[in-house]
């Protein structure tokens, strides 16, 4: 099966790719990633020669078009994925994630390849704290930010191209990913980074704001079972029943680095920070026979500790620039 993975060489990409190589000997795999500033390339390096890498954007449409000829599966990460930086600068949230995706279906519809989008539960607004409320396939779309509401925008034209051009798509909406080869502008990688410089983690407001985690590996096997059993036109949501506020992964990962509990500092919150986010996955769970492997978060945290740990040329060389960015809005 020839497999064409946008954005291959960013967090979740990179994981498929490798795993994807690693777990279906019959994948010919070609990565088209634009190598934004978060896309890094290395990530790619211990599969380098099982793949073929294309250099450009989702938004070129010759070769958009020349690459989806060539392939029977398409499976689409390539976005702007950070909210912060959406608040600072939409603008190409809107080209990549809707032009992007736009651009894609229209190939995907020349040619007949098979699509499965990626998106997240951003799409479906946020969830009040405390309550045993949680994300269905049936919830009503209700994003917060620029990085949700395109992504919301992207799910609505995979759907509309399906319905009204037959393209054999699917699409998942999964909580938060964590697991090696994470930007360190995101959470995880930023607070675990930090802890090894010997600086106190950062929380946005009192650190209640809740996240469904769920580790990068579970993500993309649930992404292998919807391409192989899923129903075209259906929406999946991932999640492993991961909820955990931000003040407990911050005091988690304190205590895998032996340090004292509250050794951390409250910066400025994020406006329109999302409140809680919670994935019912029954449909991936009794539909497709789906189960997430890590299901001990501390454990799972602890293993991505010691792959920053094992891995700091890859992560330093972006450190500094994204604390100078933080330290500007006070975060
Ligand atoms: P990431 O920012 O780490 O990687 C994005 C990749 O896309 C980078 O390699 C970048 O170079 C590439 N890219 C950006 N613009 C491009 C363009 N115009 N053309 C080609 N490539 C381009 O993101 P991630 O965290 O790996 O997220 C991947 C996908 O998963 C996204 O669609 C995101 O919305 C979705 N998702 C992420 C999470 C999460 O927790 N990180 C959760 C649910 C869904
Ligand atoms: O330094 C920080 N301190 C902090 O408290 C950072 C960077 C974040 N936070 C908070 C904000 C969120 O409540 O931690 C939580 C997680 O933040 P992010 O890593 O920025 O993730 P989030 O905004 O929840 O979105 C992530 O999950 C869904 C991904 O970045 C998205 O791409 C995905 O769609």
């Amino acid at each position: 099966m020839r497999v064409l993975v946008t954005g291959g060489a960013g967090f979740i990409g990179a994981n498929f790719v490798q795993q994807t190589v690693r777990e279906r000997p019959d994948a010919v795999v070609t990565v088209l990633d634009a190598l934004t500033y978060a896309g890094d390339r290395s990530s790619l390096e211990p599969v380098a020669d099982r793949v073929t890498f294309v250099h450009g954007s989702i938004t070129d449409t010759d070769l958009v078009d020349s690459l989806v000829a060539d392939a029977d599966l398409v499976v689409h990460f390539a976005a702007e994925s950070h909210n912060d930086n959406s608040l600072a600068d939409p603008a190409p949230f809107v080209t990549t994630n809707l032009v992007g995706t736009f651009t894609l279906l229209e190939a995907v519809r020349r040619h007949g390849a098979r699509l499965h989008h990626i998106s997240t539960d951003e799409v479906y607004g946020d969830l009040p704290l405390g309550t045993p409320q949680r994300f269905t396939p049936d919830t009503p779309y209700n994003p917060s930010s620029p990085y949700s509401s395109t992504k919301a925008g992207s799910d609505l034209l995979v759907r509309a191209w399906v319905r009204s051009f037959g393209v054999a798509a699917t699409i998942s909406n999964c909580s938060n990913n964590y697991g090696p080869y994470q930007h360190v502008e995101k959470f995880v990688p930023r607070q675990v980074t930090n802890l090894i410089d010997g600086v106190r983690p950062r929380l946005y407001g009192a650190g209640a704001n809740v996240r469904d985690w769920i580790h990068v590996e579970d993500h993309n096997s649930a992404v292998w079972a919807i391409v192989d059993r899923g129903r075209i036109g259906e929406t999946y949501l991932i999640g492993a029943d991961g909820e955990t506020s931000n003040l407990d992964v911050v005091r988690t990962l304190l205590e895998v680095f032996g340090r004292d509990p509250d050794d951390f500092d409250h910066v400025a919150d994020r406006p329109g920070h999302d409140l809680r986010y919670a994935i019912d996955a029954t449909r991936l769970r009794e539909e497709l026979g789906w189960a997430p492997r890590f299901t001990d978060f501390r454990a799972g945290l602890a293993a991505t500790v010691d792959w920053y740990r094992a891995n700091e040329s890859w992560w330093r060389p972006a450190k500094a620039a994204v604390e100078a960015k933080y330290a500007q809005s006070g975060q």
